[in-house]
């Protein structure tokens, strides 16, 4: 099967975490969602990452479906999300808050790249920070162990820490340390597992200026 998209996106890079951790191999093409525009088109109707083309070319996009595939295929043991019950939608609940988080960070992202400074709305920039630092302070405080939920790692964890990870790289104006110590001692746990460390950016993987 083949990954497309490079892993500055968070999104791909939970579906690679999650690869990685199951040990199913993969392949990677890391065109780039704005740069190869066209190609991308041919793969993803909606021009998004991440895409992935399993062996018999059905393709499978949003990290959503895709990790939902990749828990099926692994079946309930090993899945990073409980299949069913509280430990689901507890599980559910925390990852859809990181997810969240990742979107608006993403709005925040795209609206200080593409836009010249003058023409940047200030307010909507203010009120996409405001939602993201909402959702990493509610994850926050819901950390009171090693792990978000179940006192395991989760799916939680993983998106959580590609968050983390997509904050420090693009949004470094905000000081996760400082504001999200628990956060930020999660990240440092999970970047040091080998699945993050095989899913983490290269230099040339960055947004056309
Ligand atoms: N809900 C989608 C969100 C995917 C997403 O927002 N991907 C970003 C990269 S992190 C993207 O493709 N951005 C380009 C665009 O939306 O035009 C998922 O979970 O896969």
């Amino acid at each position: 099967m083949i990954l497309v998209g490079q892993y500055d996106s968070p999104y791909v890079r939970r579906v690679a975490i999650a690869l990685h951790h199951y040990g199913i191999p993969f392949e990677r093409n890391p065109i780039s969602v704005f740069g190869d525009a066209g190609q991308m088109a041919a793969i993803n109707p909606l021009v998004r990452i991440p895409s992935l083309i399993l062996d018999d070319g059905e393709v499978l996009i949003d990290s959503v479906a895709i990790l939902d595939h990749l828990d099926e295929v692994v079946g309930p043991a090993r899945a990073l999300t409980p299949r069913s019950g509280d430990a689901r939608r507890h599980v559910m609940q925390l990852t859809a808050v990181a997810t969240g988080a990742i979107d608006k960070a993403g709005a925040l992202v795209y609206e200080r790249h593409f836009h010249a400074a003058s023409a940047i709305n200030d307010a909507w920039l203010t009120r996409c920070r405001d939602q993201m630092c909402g959702g990493l302070a509610y994850l926050e405080g819901r950390l009171d162990g090693a792990w978000l939920a179940l006192g395991r790692f989760t799916q939680a964890d993983v998106t959580a820490a590609a968050l983390i990870g997509y904050i420090k790289l693009r949004v470094s104006d905000v000081d996760v340390a400082r504001a999200y110590p628990r956060l930020a001692s999660l990240s440092a746990r999970c970047e040091a597992m080998p699945e993050f460390a095989a899913a983490r950016p290269r230099p040339e993987e960055v947004m056309p200026g």
